[in-house]
């Protein structure tokens, strides 16, 4: 991976609301590195809307607009309006929501706003429920885990929605994912993003919740890790919902990632052995993608 030099200055300081171990508030503290001063993040409501501090406290050293929980792309997109009005084509206008504020309720809002192509940075840190409201499933949340509404015997049936191929289909300049635990990579996207102005960009950021998943608060950067190299959770690059570029290859032995969390604690060998057929065969029609088999 690149090496690259990161800077010292912080537009997400601490003193923070989030959780020990809170994975938004790190992708948050990385993402603001790369983007720097003249950023306005507009936050759709979610962990992240507490994280940052009630007013007129702030560990968002940048402006913040908090919207609705459906609004992150018509509210981004009314900012990115504002700015040109008054000329301002320099400040990056970052929409900030989680999986239920981009997969499921904020989707219809994101859908216009990247058909229209407008010309702003969305970003789903994905934490893969509704944390802030106390564990709810969400469209993000993957086959197998147990949430307060897929308790017991009803753990999840059914699959994460793919919302890189959402992105993909709406043939967005530029979407790429990103984990709290590849930092350099995740800066890079970010610079990159910031860098592909005049049209949409999305960047889908694994954000562990040592809360909401049953796991040690000083596990979280090493379980972001391990579904990175497990393939649960590839880090790649489309461009105009075409090109792919695989940026990291794993192993798919998703058994080391799933033992790390409670939410898993509850399946059998089989519940396992067909995670791990899912897996692979995303991963595979990923390598598929990114040309690299032609089979
Ligand atoms: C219309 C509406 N419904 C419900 C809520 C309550 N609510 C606030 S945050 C949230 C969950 C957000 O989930 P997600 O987007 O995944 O972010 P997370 O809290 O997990 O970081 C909910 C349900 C709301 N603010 N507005
Ligand atoms: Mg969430």
């Amino acid at each position: 991976m690149a090496q690259l030099k990161v800077t010292d200055q912080d537009y997400f300081i601490p003193g923070h609301l989030g959780c020990p171990g809170c994975g938004a508030a790190i992708a948050m503290k990385f993402a603001l590195k790369a983007l720097g001063k003249k950023t306005i993040v507009v936050m759709a409501a979610s962990c992240a809307s507490i994280i940052a501090g009630p007013y007129p406290q702030s560990s968002v050293k940048v402006p913040v607009l908090h919207t609705a929980f459906a609004t992150g792309g018509a509210a981004a997109s009314g900012v990115r309006a504002a700015l040109e009005m008054k000329g301002d084509t320099e400040t990056t206008v970052v929409s900030w929501a989680g999986d239920g504020g981009t997969f499921d309720i904020g989707f219809q809002s994101l859908s216009g706003a990247v058909e229209r192509n407008e010309d702003c940075i969305f970003v789903c840190y994905d934490n893969e429920a509704y944390m802030n409201t106390g564990v709810q499933r969400s469209s993000s949340t993957p086959f197998g885990v147990r949430t307060t509404t897929t308790p017991g015997r009803d753990w999840k049936k059914t699959r994460k929605k793919n919302i890189m191929e959402a992105m993909a289909a709406h043939r967005i300049p530029y979407a790429a994912t990103a984990s709290i635990a590849f930092p350099e990579d995740m800066i890079a996207k970010f610079e990159k993003a910031k860098e592909k102005k005049g049209g949409s960009r999305f960047i889908h950021i694994f954000a562990s919740c040592a809360t909401g998943w049953g796991a040690p608060s000083d596990m979280s950067v090493k379980i972001a890790r391990l579904a990175v190299q497990t393939n649960v959770f590839p880090l790649y690059e489309i461009e105009d919902g075409t090109r792919y570029t695989l940026n990291y290859k794993g192993e798919s032995r998703v058994e080391d990632y799933l033992q790390t969390q409670g939410r898993f604690r509850h399946l059998s060998k089989e519940d396992i052995s067909r995670i791990q057929e899912m897996v692979t065969e995303e991963w595979t029609n990923l390598l598929r993608k990114a040309g690299e088999v032609t089979s």
